[in-house]
């Protein structure tokens, strides 16, 4: 590379990636082959419009190129093309759920989604995102004993506010969604259901979560977290309902798809449809409860008392250690993860009482249960706050782990 600065920072980052345990539960690692789809020519076209119908010429390989990704994430989840679309232009998740509001929900309607504070997502209609202004946010949380959702609360609160949509779906709940339910929820106040899989699209392809489809009305996914793909999103449309979809998509919200991270998606997908992904998903269940249950049995509080999925929450600050600290102290010894509110949190969210780890990016490394196991006590020995000597001892066995499971 020409640009040495530029290429000194990648250098370093790809060291800082090798280097460090990665438990951010959004985050994972690629292919090379996604990142050669994403570094590839076709970053260099535009392709304002959709397949066959573009407001550009010299679109032909462009065209095959969305066609072929859009038939591999129906096929990677058993949807019928007669039945369901898929838009794979959204450049990420925010995006994908913006458009779907504003093809479905007229604004100054109400839409209901899970808080931020509780686990649920910025874009499911939190007052600070455009979600929260240009419609109306009917919150729902956790019950306060189990940490999970309250069903029939959620329905409770539906038919006394009548939502137009529905949001399933969160960034920081460790549990599997009831769809069933959910759908009930909608139903029973003519709303839509949309599920944002986002978090744990990847275990839904790999049969490890169930699948929202049979109940949804539309599902959006990014495609860089448990789906280990390029950041971008996609969304999931039932066929009635694609071409409001397809509108809000392009012209309404975005002019020209990236079809550098389209290609990378359809990459990421054929690798999805692996047999070998089915065991990776598989993997990263059994590494995130084994991850949950050391880290209990050590005296730590997870939230809602463990995980069926990718992620968990952990209650720091009943241990002694604010959010902030814990994460500032983990980063010090090269384990990586993100401070996160807790529900019904008393501190604030920019130092909150807990830290969220997930468990996709390191069982990408090829770590299981064993593994899992040596890091739920590195983290409890950094938390219970270890000396400037223990800590020299942790990051040595960060980084023996680190060179076992190279990237
Ligand atoms: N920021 C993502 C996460 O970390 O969960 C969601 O957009």
């Amino acid at each position: 590379m020409r640009d040495k600065e530029i290429q000194r920072l990648i250098g370093k980052e790809a060291k800082r990636q090798n280097d460090t345990l990665n438990l951010i539960a959004s985050e994972n690692y690629v292919s090379k082959d996604v990142r050669e789809a994403l570094g590839s020519v076709f970053v260099n076209k535009y392709a304002e419009g959709y397949p066959h119908a573009r407001y550009y010429g010299g679109n032909m390989y462009i065209d095959e190129v969305e066609e072929l990704t859009k038939k591999r994430a129906l096929k990677l989840f058993s949807l019928s093309p007669k039945k369901w679309n898929v838009n794979v232009q959204p450049y990420s998740g925010s995006p994908a759920n913006l458009a779907v509001l504003h093809a479905l929900v007229p604004v100054g309607e109400k839409i209901m989604g899970m808080s931020l504070a509780m686990g649920g997502h910025l874009t499911h209609g939190h007052k600070v995102s455009v979600t929260g202004k240009l419609w109306r946010q009917v919150p729902y949380g956790v019950d306060s004993k189990t940490g999970e959702i309250d069903y029939g609360e959620v329905m409770r609160i539906a038919k006394k506010e009548q939502p137009k949509l529905v949001i399933a779906g969160a960034t920081a709940y460790s549990r599997i969604v009831d769809f069933k339910k959910m759908r009930a929820i909608a139903a029973a106040v003519g709303a839509y259901l949309l599920v944002d899989m986002s978090h744990f699209a990847g275990l839904v392809a790999g049969k490890a979560y169930p699948s929202p489809f049979p109940y949804a009305d539309a599902v959006t996914t990014t495609t860089h977290k448990t789906l280990r793909g390029p950041r971008a999103a996609m969304i999931f449309s039932r066929i009635e309902l694609s071409k409001l979809i397809d509108k809000a998509v392009f012209p309404g919200l975005q002019g020209g798809p990236h079809e550098n991270q389209i290609a990378a998606i359809a990459v990421a997908l054929e690798e999805a449809m692996k047999p070998a992904f089915k065991k990776y998903a598989a993997q990263v269940v059994k590494n995130t409860r084994t991850l949950a249950e050391e880290i209990k049995r050590l005296g730590w509080r997870v939230i809602s008392g463990g995980t069926d999925t990718h992620l968990f929450l952990l209650n720091t600050a009943s241990g002694g250690i604010g959010g902030k600290e814990a994460s500032d102290a983990l980063e010090n010894v090269g384990i990586i993860v993100n401070k996160n509110t807790i529900p019904f949190d008393e501190r604030t969210p920019v130092d909150p009482s807990g830290i969220r780890i997930g468990t996709a990016a390191l069982t990408t490394r090829g770590m299981k249960e064993r593994e899992m196991k040596e890091i739920a006590f590195l983290i409890h020995s950094v938390l219970e706050k270890a000396s400037e000597k223990e800590k020299k001892a942790i990051r040595e066995r960060v980084a023996r782990l680190c060179r076992k499971f190279p990237l």
